[in-house]
Parts: structure tokens; C-alpha cells; sequence
């Protein structure tokens, strides 16, 4: 017997970006673990090849899970726009859009950040996270009662508490915080379920793909502490959207147990 949470899944169309690696690789899998037997997938990022490599995973023990993997950059509008015209008929009718993919470039401080690296993440997590959202919302709104359908913005501890070589990655992440808790106000007449999870720490390629590919810098980050997985937070995104339609979970933040704010963190040392 499913559960109620695979009951209310059954049938629903859902797209996640950045479903390539960590926190969204994690949260296609965990979608099609929870209904194996009847659900669409739309799994977006720049890599095709490892798009495509979850797919087979999920298609080798979901039989029931149809997944497209498509190659989207969400930084480039155009690219957004011409992707939602192009979907196959059967993956139009988008239930839950999963708003995961962005990145955090260096640690550096003003007046020495990078015009590029400012650009890559602005464009990235919050014009992309956007655009994403203006292209579906269409989709949501021409159902009945004002429309349906879930918007899960992943967000960050980052744009709740800015810290030093953060500057702009938690800036960006306010201006997600911002425009999900506006979106909620005005869709409130609805039965659009705007969402918003804030992770802590997570051990996933965020670490590795801020320090430029160096990987041995990124380990450092996690040493001495237990970060949370990228499935921590893919059970929670599944939880909320595998909720009763009547309840949002509107904001959610989530810490691995050593870690108490953006910054404070306690860290075993080996002497
Ligand atoms: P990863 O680097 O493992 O995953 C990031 C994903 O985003 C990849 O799939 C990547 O795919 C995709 N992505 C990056 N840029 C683009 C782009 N321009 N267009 C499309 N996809 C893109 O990191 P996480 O899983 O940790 O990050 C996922 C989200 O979680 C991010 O929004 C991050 O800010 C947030 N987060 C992470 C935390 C952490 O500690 N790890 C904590 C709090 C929030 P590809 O490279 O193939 O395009
Ligand atoms: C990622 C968490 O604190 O490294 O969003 O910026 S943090």
C-alpha cells in the first residue's frame, strides 16, 4: 500500500534545475523513491551527460517515473522561454517546480569581487530563479480557483545572516528570500503553494565549484563538522510538496546539529 505522500504525488508532472549534482540530483531521486509508479520528471542543468546518467538511475528502479533530461542554462533567459515552448506534450502540464539550481563563486571581498563573478551569480540565482518562475506560473494560473501547482525555492542560510566573502552569494539569496515571500502575498487568492527551505551547511559540488575546482580546499570546508547530505534536504523538499494541498510549508531552516547561524559552527579538532 503507498503512502498518503506517494498517493497525493501520483500522476504530477515536476521540474527541478540543477537535478546534475547535490541538493537536485538528490531531490529527482528522492521524488521517484517516493512514487515510483506514476510520475514525470524534468531534470534541467548545463551538464546533458550527468542529466542524463540520473536518469538511468531513477529508470532502473522506478519503472513507473518518466524522465526528461534537458540541457538548460538558467542564467540565459532566452533559453528559459524557448525550453517551456518546447516541451513535449506530455510534460506540459507542470504540477511542482523545484527552483534548486545556483552558486556561489569565491570568497572574495569589495572592492576585489570579480565583475564576472557577480554577474554569474546574480544571473544565476536570482534572474534565472526568476525567470524560471515567470515561465512556469502561466502554467499554475490556468487551472481552476485561481490556479495550482508548488514553487519550491531553494534558499540559503546566506540570505537570512550575510557573512565576510559572502557578500554577494548572500545577497543574491535575500533577493530569493524577497521575491518568494512577495510571490506568496500575491498569489494569496490561489491555490499556489509558494515555498521556501533554507539549508545550512550541505556537503555537495557547492563547495568545489566556489573555490574554482579545488577540490582539496572544498574539503576543508567540512572538516571537523558533519554537514548535512544533499538527501537531508531532498526529503524535505518531497515533504512539502507531498503535503495536503491546504498546507504550506512556507519557510523552512535547516542546520546539520553543529551549526547554529551562517557562521557559527562547532568543530571537533583532532590533536
Ligand atoms: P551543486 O554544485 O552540487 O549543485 C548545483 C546545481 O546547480 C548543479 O546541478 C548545477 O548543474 C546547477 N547549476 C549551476 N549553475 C547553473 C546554471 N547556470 N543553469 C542551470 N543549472 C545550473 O550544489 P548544491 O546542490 O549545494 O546547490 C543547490 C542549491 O542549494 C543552490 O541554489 C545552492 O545555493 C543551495 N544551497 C546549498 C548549500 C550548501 O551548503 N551546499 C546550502 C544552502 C543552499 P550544472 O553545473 O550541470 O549546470
Ligand atoms: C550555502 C551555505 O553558508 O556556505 O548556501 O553560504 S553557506
Amino acid at each position: 500500500m503507498s503512502s498518503s505522500q506517494a498517493q497525493r504525488l501520483k500522476g504530477k508532472t515536476i521540474i527541478v534545475t540543477g537535478a546534475s549534482s547535490g541538493i537536485g540530483k538528490s531531490t529527482a531521486i528522492e521524488f521517484a523513491r517516493t512514487q515510483p509508479d506514476d510520475l514525470k520528471l524534468i531534470l534541467t542543468a548545463r551538464r546533458e551527460d550527468a542529466l542524463k546518467e540520473v536518469a538511468k538511475e531513477i529508470e532502473s528502479f522506478a519503472k513507473g517515473v518518466k524522465v526528461l533530461p534537458v540541457k538548460l542554462d538558467v542564467s540565459k533567459v532566452d533559453e528559459i522561454q524557448a525550453f517551456v515552448g518546447k516541451l513535449p506534450q506530455e510534460f506540459k502540464e507542470i504540477d511542482v517546480l523545484v527552483n534548486n539550481a545556483g552558486l556561489v563563486k569565491g570568497v572574495a571581498q569589495a572592492p576585489d569581487i570579480a565583475p564576472a563573478d557577480i554577474a554569474t551569480m546574480f544571473d544565476t540565482n536570482v534572474t534565472g530563479l526568476i525567470a524560471m518562475t515567470q515561465a512556469i506560473l502561466p502554467i499554475f494560473k490556468a487551472r481552476p480557483d485561481g490556479g495550482r501547482g508548488d514553487i519550491i525555492n531553494i534558499g540559503s542560510i546566506a540570505g537570512r545572516e550575510p557573512y565576510q566573502g559572502g557578500s554577494i552569494y548572500c545577497a543574491t539569496k535575500a533577493a530569493v528570500r524577497s521575491f518568494t515571500d512577495a510571490m506568496r502575498k500575491e498569489l494569496i487568492a490561489t491555490r499556489i503553494r509558494v515555498i521556501e527551505i533554507d539549508p545550512g551547511q550541505v556537503e555537495t559540488e557547492f563547495s568545489v565549484v566556489r573555490f574554482g575546482g579545488d577540490k582539496e580546499k572544498a574539503k576543508k570546508v567540512y572538516e571537523g563538522v558533519e554537514p548535512l547530505t544533499p538527501d537531508d534536504i531532498a526529503e524535505i523538499v518531497v515533504f512539502a510538496a507531498g503535503r495536503r494541498e491546504n498546507v504550506v510549508l512556507a519557510d523552512t531552516l535547516v542546520f546539520p546539529n553543529h551549526q547554529a547561524a551562517a557562521t557559527v559552527m562547532h568543530r571537533k579538532t583532532t590533536q
